[in-house]
């Protein structure tokens, strides 16, 4: 007899079972899932469990003269749960009475893990809430950019993000997909909340059965695998507006272009036209124009244009051309374009944000609002974009610009994180670490000694996913996964509910904060509220009970082939966008009268902060990409044995093309150092001819492993340059970074990352 039931995680569902005779359950695949993802296997391996944190544990210089200058340096010491939640419950009720609660940063961003209920941030932002408020983060650093800009000219991006033209759709009607920055397979085995059927493989697939031209546009080849019929046209990263910009060019001059489109959908046509052409600035933006900035010849340009106009045509861009100095430019320019060629809202034709980015872009499931822990009402009103933490902690009181308002840096004392980690997700880590010397105290819950727990004062152990409860849930993923504990809880972890009901007993405010509630009070609760809600769409759930018990609601009976713009495109008066004018905006008035220099009201080529082009490149010639890992989320699961397994001699590859290795002397698997102004890592070379020369990738996510300003696990974040997008959305621009790379010379020294902390 087996036992099996499941669990939910961002990468995929496991079918958890437990055998008669073993204690360790077994993790599968979802049976259903067509393409399951190998990331999530790994989560019990003992490579993981070692890394748990046991015990609370506080920064020996902090206990003993609350020094903030050892963070990430100094040992610590193991207390128990009392003593750690009076210390934290303590500096919370100091904090308060002496600066107030906008002194408390808990904007925390993460991934943290699935499940709608013990999601790290949703309770730490209700605790917070139920005593006073905090300041918060607005955005993400996957969007950054694109969420600011896109509500003002299209749809918002929680709106287009699930709102994808479906596959099935693009095999039947599409005849030309090009795509900026690839659709990588590596990147759809995710989805925020819960990946259900990988569905993306197949899509991608069925373009390619279907005879769909496919071209691929970037600086990496390997990025859309959809067979042998792809064409990569090479590109100098961060210059892909300077194309989109020629190729709209070459479109107005053709005599197919038509403008009906354009007159019925969109408005501000007439305010770009001027740049495009050169009117305005005597630069006209022709393919002859973009060559030398972009290295792709001008007659492809042509060509391609020719040819999307002569198609059925869909255009997709990654979400990392916006993780990018003027990272809003590609978006903009990318919708301009494609209203040019008329065919938003046809099936098949028209744009995408991010085919590929996850597993939700182009699915056919239903789309039905998700169970959610109520967070409550923050009265803080001070805010930054998440990606601007290092600028906060730095510079409290100094103004900066977001969307349109003048805003101040607040004055942070404490900073409680949950579900995140800042030494993965930030830039210029090397500048985050004098950043993070600053607030007075620091508290992590954290379940692994990662960088996150060690550069803490206070560390509080989490529970991971198989140790609790919960509910999973992910838009258009197709499943409501009843994911009941699989494991005992490993050493004194406790649930983020209970660790911050615990504070909230010691600061008075524990019925506001859990309600009288536990664990599975609160997951009927939420699965009931939301049963409702899904009712009024005509969609009948289970009961609580019923659902508990057969462990899995499968939604794909409900499923429906989607088309973006669709219903936009038939009457735009009666479905018309949530822009200023109900139409796409070519031209936007309001960010228009927002007058930054660096984002004017209609798309624009702007040179990016470090680029291929630019003076800098000279001393640093390498473009570096940092983007998704492949074999993990993030710094999640790292220490795994599918992790590790993809690594060069226990450091993170750097793929580089075999001309640039060669003119450096570097040999497959060698040990080389990346370098710029900002600091310095370790790598293990990989020759790759997908990578075109000028340009370095290494994934993000080998754990941060300092030694000075030296990484020796090869992070690319002690490279990456932290500064805002533009003054519209201080978007993260971690895709904007010049380095050199040099052959390591002499002694290696060892990857400490995945050691035990030090515990006194
Ligand atoms: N250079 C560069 N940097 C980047 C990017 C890039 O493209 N290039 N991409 C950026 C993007 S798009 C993103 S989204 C960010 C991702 O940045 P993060 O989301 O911060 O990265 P994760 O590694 O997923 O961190 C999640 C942390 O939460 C912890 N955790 C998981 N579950 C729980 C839980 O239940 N409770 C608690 N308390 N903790 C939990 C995990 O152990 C992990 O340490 O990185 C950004 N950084
Ligand atoms: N396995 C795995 N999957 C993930 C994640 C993960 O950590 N692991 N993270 C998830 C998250 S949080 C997010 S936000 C998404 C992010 O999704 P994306 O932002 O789309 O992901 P990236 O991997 O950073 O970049 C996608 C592709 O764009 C290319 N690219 C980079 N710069 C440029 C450029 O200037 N021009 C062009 N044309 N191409 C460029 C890169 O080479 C890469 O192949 O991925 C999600 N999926
Ligand atoms: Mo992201």
């Amino acid at each position: 007899m087996t036992d099996r039931t499941y669990s939910a995680a961002h990468w995929g569902i496991y079918e958890v079972e437990r055998g008669d005779r073993t204690d360790q359950p077994v993790l599968r695949p979802l049976r259903a899932d067509p393409d399951p993802t190998r990331i999530g296997l790994d989560q019990l391996a003992p490579e993981v469990a070692g890394l748990r944190i046991a015990r609370p544990a506080v920064r020996r210089g902090w206990l003993d003269g609350r020094n903030r200058t050892g963070r990430g340096d100094e040992p610590f010491v193991e207390v128990g749960w009392d003593e750690a939640l009076d210390l934290v419950a303590g500096e919370i009720a100091r904090v308060r009475a002496d600066h107030g609660n906008a002194a408390i940063f808990a904007g925390s961003y993460g991934w943290a893990s699935a499940g709608r209920f013990h999601h790290a941030q949703s309770q730490l932002h209700r605790f917070y809430n139920t005593i006073g408020g905090y300041v918060r983060s607005v955005d993400s650093y996957s969007l950054g950019a694109g969420r600011v800009l896109m509500p003002h000219i299209a749809a918002d991006m929680d709106t287009s993000n699930a709102s994808h033209t479906s596959w099935p759709v693009l095999a039947e009607h599409c005849t030309l997909f090009v795509s900026f920055g690839g659709v990588p397979l590596k990147n759809a085995q995710v989805s925020s909340s819960g990946a259900g059927r990988h569905r993306v493989r197949d899509g991608l697939h069925s373009l390619a059965r279907a005879g769909v031209r496919i071209v691929n546009i970037g600086p990496v080849g390997d990025n859309f695998e959809a067979g042998e019929g792809v064409e990569w046209v090479p590109l100098r990263p961060n210059t892909d507006t300077a194309m989109m910009l020629a190729l709209a060019h070459a479109v107005l001059h053709d005599p197919r272009f038509d403008r009906g489109f354009i007159d019925s959908h969109t408005v501000g046509f007439d305010r770009f036209v001027p740049y495009l052409t050169g009117q305005s600035d005597g630069v006209a933006k022709t393919a002859e124009w973009a060559e030398p900035i972009t290295g792709v010849p001008a007659q492809v340009t042509r060509d391609l244009a020719a040819a999307m106009l002569a198609n059925r045509t869909m255009l997709n861009a990654s979400w990392a051309l916006q993780r990018a100095a003027h990272g809003e430019q590609p978006f903009w320019a990318l919708v301009t374009l494609a209203a040019m060629l008329g065919q938003i809202g046809l099936p098949g034709g028209g744009y995408g944000l991010g085919y590929g980015a996850m597993n939700l872009m182009g699915s056919a499931h239903v789309k039905i609002p998700g169970p959610v822990f109520p967070q409550g009402r923050n009265p803080v009103a001070d805010f930054i974009p998440c990606a601007r933490l290092a600028d906060m902690l730095l510079h409290p009181g100094e103004p900066f610009r977001y969307n349109g308002g003048h805003y101040r840096y607040p004055d942070i004392r404490l900073v409680h994180w949950a579900g995140g980690n800042p030494f993965h997700h930030h830039q210029d880590l090397n500048r985050l670490r004098r950043a993070w010397a600053r607030p007075e105290t620091i508290v992590v819950q954290e379940q692994y000694w990662n960088a996150a727990a060690r550069h803490a004062d206070i560390v509080l152990p989490a529970t991971i996913a198989l140790e609790r409860n919960d509910i999973g849930f992910a838009t258009r993923e197709g499943y409501y996964i009843a994911m009941k504990q699989a494991v005992p809880v490993q050493g004194e972890a406790r649930d983020d509910h209970v660790i911050l009901a615990g504070l909230a007993e010691r600061l008075g405010t524990a019925q506001a904060f859990a309600e009288g509630r536990g664990e599975m009070d609160w997951l009927r609760h939420i699965y009931t509220t939301n049963r409702a809600a899904v009712a009024a769409q005509g969609i009948d759930l289970p009961e609580f009970d019923a659902f508990w018990q057969q462990g899995l609601i499968d939604l794909s009976t409900h499923d429906e082939p989607f088309d973006m713009h669709a219903a936009f495109r038939a009457d735009p008066q009666a479905n018309p966008l949530r822009t200023p004018s109900g139409k796409l905006e070519l031209f936007s008035e309001r960010i228009a009268g927002f007058a930054l220099d660096d984002c004017p009201g209609h798309a624009v080529w702007r040179e990016p902060f470090e680029w291929l082009g630019a003076p800098q490149a000279r001393h640093h010639p390498l473009h570096l990409i940092s983007d998704q890992p492949a074999r993990r989320l993030h710094s999640q699961l790292d220490p795994s044995p599918w992790s590790r397994a993809g690594k060069v001699h226990g450091r993170e590859g750097v793929h580089l093309n075999p001309a640039d290795a060669a003119a450096r002397g570097i040999g497959e698997g060698d040990v080389v150092e990346l370098f710029n102004d900002r600091g310095r890592c370790l790598a293990g070379a990989v020759l790759n001819p997908a990578i075109m020369p000028g340009v370095a990738r290494l994934s993000t996510g080998a754990w941060y492993d300092p030694d000075g300003d030296l990484d020796r696990h090869g992070n690319p974040n002690v490279l990456t340059l932290d500064r805002g997008a533009s003054a519209l959305s201080q978007g993260c621009s971690a895709h904007t970074c010049l380095i050199e790379a040099r052959r390591w010379e002499g002694d290696v020294p060892p990857v400490r990352a995945f050691d035990p902390p030090i515990l006194g």
